[in-house]
């Protein structure tokens, strides 16, 4: 798909991408997000590439869900990656130690935190591909789980009952190192090690440990120290045996991520709507929350730069630098129609998140924009499609179609990679990434 000289068709464009599906799928069934980099089952890429799948394989697209299942823990978390069998990957598995926690499943080993609620909207996609009758089937099936799973989030993240759900690790947000993450992490004492390990300059000697820098340029990803201290706080976890309670007493970490909340909202919506095509109740404790939620999201604006931020859960005091994530309230749904238009001025405008190949991950007039850096500037296909259906639900057809074009258009030249500049569309990060090809022919065909 890259440097021909007629540009694909569109049934071009949506082959590549399906083959891309294709030779990521893995035994068992699940969809690995690309080859080499990501071996494992992540919960938001299932998520996305189950809503491509669906555009032409609805059974694929169900399996890859049921298969995401097979993660939960008895307390109804769902962990962001499910690993891999095989020797190869003992080291990964060995590293989170989930079975230390009584809920984890048995015989299967996953990671001990969560990822962006994406589920339910990804039951929803596959569900209006469905008869009413198959459907109301897949729903009843669904239902369960998803159920508990938003009855963890408010029940283990949000303690003070205020409708917004707090993070313990980067990892959680889906945007691993945004600028407020690394903020948060700069501000809190490290290990002495680490600073040694820093000091001493040894940090590229460390980088064996990392599978990342193997595939990508380390310069677009975090940084080594980072990278040591994301380590350092699953090492602390560990030794606590995933426990909420004993995380919470002495976190690095207590964080209310603005984008996974307005995910968390939208998915709220769809489980309302689950339940009503099925003739289901609420449980009221859920019900109640979800109540809150909408509401809270609004705490999360920030009247004197007019932009939503993330704050910190102990203080409540926002984190005021700029990401995508301040545009994401447009997916949640929930805002006045005032404030949606005040985004969609800063989504247009070319000092902002306006350009070429809209949306960068932090505005181009940040301090913090890196052309390449890892969720510190380039586009992202996801974060594309959520921003369009929040336009969409808006009434901002023109300005969805706009994003949804841009993101073909990169495609089409250059292949599913997993980022790109969002100034001239250079492509980067893993080649043949999954969630960009699912998305992207959920984009072309529903043109
Ligand atoms: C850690 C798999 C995942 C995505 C995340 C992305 C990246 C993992 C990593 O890859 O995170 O979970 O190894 O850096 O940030 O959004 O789900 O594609």
């Amino acid at each position: 798909m890259s440097a021909a000289a007629t540009p694909p068709n569109k049934n071009q464009v949506i082959d590549g991408c399906k083959a891309v599906l294709e030779q990521n799928q893995r035994d068992g069934g699940f969809t690995a997000p690309a080859e080499g980099l990501y071996p494992h089952q992540w919960l938001w890429d299932s998520c996305f590439i189950a809503i491509g799948l669906a555009e032409y394989d609805v059974p694929r697209a169900q399996t890859e869900l049921r298969n995401l299942l097979r993660g939960q823990w008895s307390n109804g978390m769902i962990p962001h990656m499910i690993f891999a069998d095989g020797d190869e990957h003992k080291r990964d598995r060995n590293i989170w130690q989930s079975w230390r926690n009584p809920h984890a499943p048995d015989g299967l080993a996953t990671s001990g935190l969560t990822q962006p609620p994406m589920l339910a909207e990804a039951v929803v996609r596959v569900g209006a591909k469905l008869t009413l009758t198959e459907r109301r089937s897949w729903y009843q099936d669904m239902y369960p789980a998803l159920t508990a799973y938003h009855r963890w989030i408010y029940a283990e993240r949000d303690p003070h009952n205020e409708g917004l759900a707090l993070l313990i690790h980067p990892w959680e947000s889906g945007l691993d190192n945004s600028p407020p993450w690394i903020e948060q992490l700069h501000q809190h004492s490290r290990p002495w090690w680490v600073s040694a390990i820093d000091v001493l300059k040894l940090d590229s000697a460390v980088r064996f440990l990392r599978r990342d820098t193997k595939h990508v340029p380390p310069g677009q990803r975090i940084d080594d120290i980072d990278a040591i201290l994301y380590f350092t706080i699953i090492q602390r976890f560990r030794r606590k045996n995933w426990d909420i309670n004993r995380i919470l007493s002495r976190s690095i970490f207590s964080f209310i991520d603005l984008p996974f909340n307005c995910i968390l909202i939208r998915a709220n919506q769809h489980l309302q709507d689950i339940a009503k095509t099925i003739g289901r109740t609420l449980p009221e404790d859920l019900a109640r929350s979800i109540e809150k939620s909408n509401s809270a999201l609004d705490t999360l604006w920030d009247g004197y730069s007019s932009q939503y931020y993330s704050q910190t859960f102990i203080t409540h005091s926002p984190d005021a630098t700029p990401t995508i994530g301040t545009l994401l309230p447009l997916y949640a749904g929930t805002i006045t129609p005032e404030r949606a238009k005040e985004l969609v001025a800063m989504l247009t405008d070319p000092a902002q998140f306006g350009g070429a190949y809209p949306v960068p991950s932090v505005p181009f007039n940040s301090r913090w924009y890196k052309e390449l850096g890892y969720w510190q500037g380039p586009t992202w296909i996801n974060t594309n499609w959520l921003i369009a259906d929040g336009l969409r639900r808006y009434g901002y057809d023109t300005e969805a179609r706009a994003v949804e074009q841009a993101s073909i258009d990169v495609v089409t030249k250059h292949g599913p990679y997993e980022y790109f500049s969002a100034k001239n569309g250079v492509p980067a990060g893993a080649r043949n990434f999954s969630w960009t090809a699912a998305l992207i022919i959920d984009m072309l065909k529903r043109r």
